[in-house]
């Protein structure tokens, strides 16, 4: 173990926070049924007993549902944030209190701090991990290789993550097998798409007070999640313009009728911007002195890498807390280009911000919780990255289904046969 303490020997008033944490997780848990009939399973049959789980998630009521989830199925699980801003304390420290958890998360980490915590969740030498951008199979394959012969795999939640994973693995740098769970159907079709359209709209509106309607919106990517954020601020009377560099989005986004443009020109007639890219230097220097007064600048990538604010930094003359989650970096002509949650990922890293919706995340973690048990149960994946089987995909849409009171038809025997069949023609 490390000497970096879990989140209970940290906080002052533990016992309130805890009760507020357990609040939040009950109004999640009420919400979550592929997550409840997974953990009623899990609970009954004990798949994960022996097993020691590392995660490094966005900690707050949801994911606190999968933790539990993990740890009812017999797992001892270790737990730290994958963002130094989108811990919920409350929620931290009730997983704390749980017997098999240990939970180091804890919201306002400096960097350094940030990467003890991941360093004690390795301590526990996991058998499985569970990452939100790979920091912590980053950090195993760097500094612990001794105990990738002990691991038997690990899952990745999202888009950064499994680029990262598939660049490792190109390398032939990774060493053990991981699900990218973020590429599965019931994953990256909700939680890219609505999860963090909705969600990044909700937490920049919260945060700043101020309407979509008649805005000119610029999202940058046009991705899942750029998707996600542009059809949804179309549905709130934005103005969406879209900038890309793949020429298929980019026709698809200018066939749904977004505007089109380079960044350099989008600049001018931004009123909100929104990287969605996952990549770095989105919005940079040059561009900052083309925007109008007022703008807001926001990021819903995984990491704060897709506005450079050094660069607006070292062009603002003076710099204020316009409001709490907004950095107001002023020009030296007098524009104000306000910043919000530090342009880190605005959705979980706002001070209002929770996250995405219970809905998308119950679809996401119920894929996140049967892959750990495909892992543990199946043994038979080798070091690399791997597509989650689609029939485990499926079963969590029929929880998913069932639980929403929606049937659908099934095929019939002719009809399988014939989708089957090449010799039918006309
Ligand atoms: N995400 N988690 C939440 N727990 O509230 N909200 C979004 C939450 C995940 C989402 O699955 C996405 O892939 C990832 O955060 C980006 O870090």
């Amino acid at each position: 173990m490390t000497d970096y303490p879990p989140i209970g020997e940290q906080l002052d008033d533990l016992e309130a926070a805890r009760e507020e944490g357990r609040r939040k997780m009950e109004w999640a848990a009420q919400h979550m049924p592929i997550c409840t009939r997974l953990r009623e399973e899990y609970e009954e049959e004990q798949p994960l007993e022996g097993q020691r789980i590392g995660m490094a998630m966005h900690v707050e009521a949801k994911t606190a549902i999968l933790v539990e989830t993990l740890a009812e199925a017999g797992a001892e699980v270790a737990v730290t944030g994958c963002n130094p801003l989108s811990t919920h304390d409350d929620v931290s420290a009730a997983l704390d209190s749980h017997d098999s958890i240990t939970s180091y998360a804890k919201r306002g980490v400096d960097d350094e701090e940030y990467y003890q915590a991941i360093e004690a969740v390795i301590s526990h030498e996991p058998t499985v991990t569970v990452d939100d951008g790979m920091d912590m199979i980053a950090a195993i394959h760097e500094d612990h290789p001794e105990l990738i012969e002990g691991i038997l795999g690990g899952c990745e939640e999202t888009t950064t993550g499994v680029h990262r994973l598939r660049a490792m693995d190109a390398d032939g740098a990774l060493e053990y097998p991981v699900f990218a769970v973020n590429d599965t159907p019931m994953k990256r079709l909700f939680d890219n798409v609505h999860g963090t359209g909705e969600s990044s709209l909700a937490s920049i509106a919260m945060t700043t007070n101020l309407s979509w309607a008649g805005k000119n919106v610029v999202v940058a990517g046009y991705g899942y999640c750029g998707k996600g954020v542009a059809k949804k601020a179309a549905g709130q009377n934005a103005n969406v313009i879209v900038t890309e560099v793949e020429p298929r989005r980019a026709l698809e986004a200018h066939m749904e009728g977004y505007d089109v443009l380079p960044m350099a020109e989008a600049a001018e007639v931004g009123d909100v911007f929104l990287t969605t890219t996952g990549n770095r230097d989105v919005i940079v220097e040059e561009h900052f002195p083309e925007m109008k007064d007022g703008v807001l600048l926001a990021n819903a990538g995984h990491f704060d890498i897709e506005i450079d604010l050094e660069a607006l930094d070292d062009l603002a003359t003076e710099r204020y807390e316009a409001r709490d989650g907004v950095e107001a970096y002023v020009m030296d002509d007098g524009r104000r280009l306000n910043v919000v949650a530090e342009g880190r990922l605005v959705n979980l890293a706002a001070p209002v911000a929770l996250g995405h919706p219970v809905e998308v995340m119950d679809q996401s973690f119920g894929v996140q919780a049967a892959c750990v048990r495909e892992l543990v149960e199946s043994k038979a994946y080798g070091p690399g990255v791997h597509d989650v089987p689609d029939e485990l995909d499926k079963e969590i849409a029929e929880i998913k289904l069932e639980a929403d009171g929606v049937s659908i038809d099934s095929l019939t025997d002719t009809q399988t046969e014939y989708m089957g069949s090449w010799e039918h023609g006309t």
